[in-house]
């Protein structure tokens, strides 16, 4: 199979398939640039009662997912991954113990063939089964999920659409948030005038070395208003870089005026 192929060890393979099989991503699957091949662990539970869980050794609250179907699981992927001849995947376990998931390991990610997720559930998964198969662990955040199927919907929804072919040229990922690590600037459309609000005048003048300089403007003042540990990052060309010291120039003076401004009315107040 050409393109990448996303496989994803579960025990809420439904939940996968139908959160991946929407809009973009269910037309590059049709298209064939991706595929997704989620497989339920359960399957693999050599257990009459198809158990894939067991108390926890030491004692504890919860139950923790057993090695033997998870490695059984892995193992039935990696022979059909082995058959198509190509080379041994990354296995990554999705945990709020792994390293924070960002768009620089997704592009990372998105130069492999195969990549094979394990989602955890309870509290968490028999750590010899983790010792044997995982390459990676990724976390998408700090805060707590039930299992790892969200997480993996999201990294899966990230790297896709860095795959070539997946977005239109128009939608190009070279155009948004956290290329040259700024966020977006603002969109409008139609109308013009919206309960009394116009579009900023500058998108109407047909102009485009000007929209594209107020873009850039909108897009640093928005990263460094809303994220300005990313505006440490930034790419700025040298314009860019002038504009963006002459206005955290104007504002420091701004707040020093207004800091004098208030000691004055609490000297007055006293
Ligand atoms: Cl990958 N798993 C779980 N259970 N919770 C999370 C997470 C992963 N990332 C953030 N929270």
């Amino acid at each position: 199979m050409e393109g990448m192929n996303f496989h994803v060890m579960t025990l809420f393979p439904e939940m996968i398939e139908q959160g991946l099989s929407t809009s973009i991503l269910g037309r590059a699957m049709e298209r064939g640039l991706i595929s997704l091949d989620a497989v339920n662990i359960r399957d693999y539970s050599l257990d009459k009662h198809r158990r894939v869980d067991d108390y926890p050794y030491g004692g504890g609250a919860g139950m923790v997912m057993t090695a033997d179907p998870v490695v059984r699981c892995y193992r039935a992927i990696e022979a059909k991954i082995a058959g198509i001849g190509r080379k041994r995947p990354r296995v990554i376990y999705l945990t709020p113990q792994g390293r924070t998931f960002t768009q620089s390991m997704a592009q990372e990610l998105a130069q492999e063939e195969e990549l094979v997720f394990l989602c955890g559930h309870y509290e968490g998964i028999d750590e010899r089964a983790v010792e044997m198969i995982v390459t990676d662990q990724v976390s998408i955040g700090d805060y707590v999920l039930t299992g790892g199927e969200l997480p993996v919907m999201v990294m899966i929804d990230v790297i896709s659409r860095l795959v070539p072919g997946v977005l239109n040229n128009q939608e190009s990922p070279e155009f948004e948030t956290f290329h040259d690590n700024l966020l977006e600037y603002p969109q409008y459309t139609r109308p013009e005038v919206y309960e009394g609000r116009r579009v900023p005048e500058v998108l109407l003048s047909g102009h485009h070395a000007k929209i594209e300089e107020w873009r850039r403007m909108q897009s640093i003042l928005r990263t460094d208003a809303a994220r300005p540990d990313l505006m440490e990052r930034a790419v700025l060309s040298k314009k860019e870089q002038r504009f963006y010291r002459e206005y955290r120039q104007a504002r420091e003076t701004e707040e020093e005026a207004s800091a004098i401004q208030e000691g004055d009315s609490k000297s007055k107040n006293e």
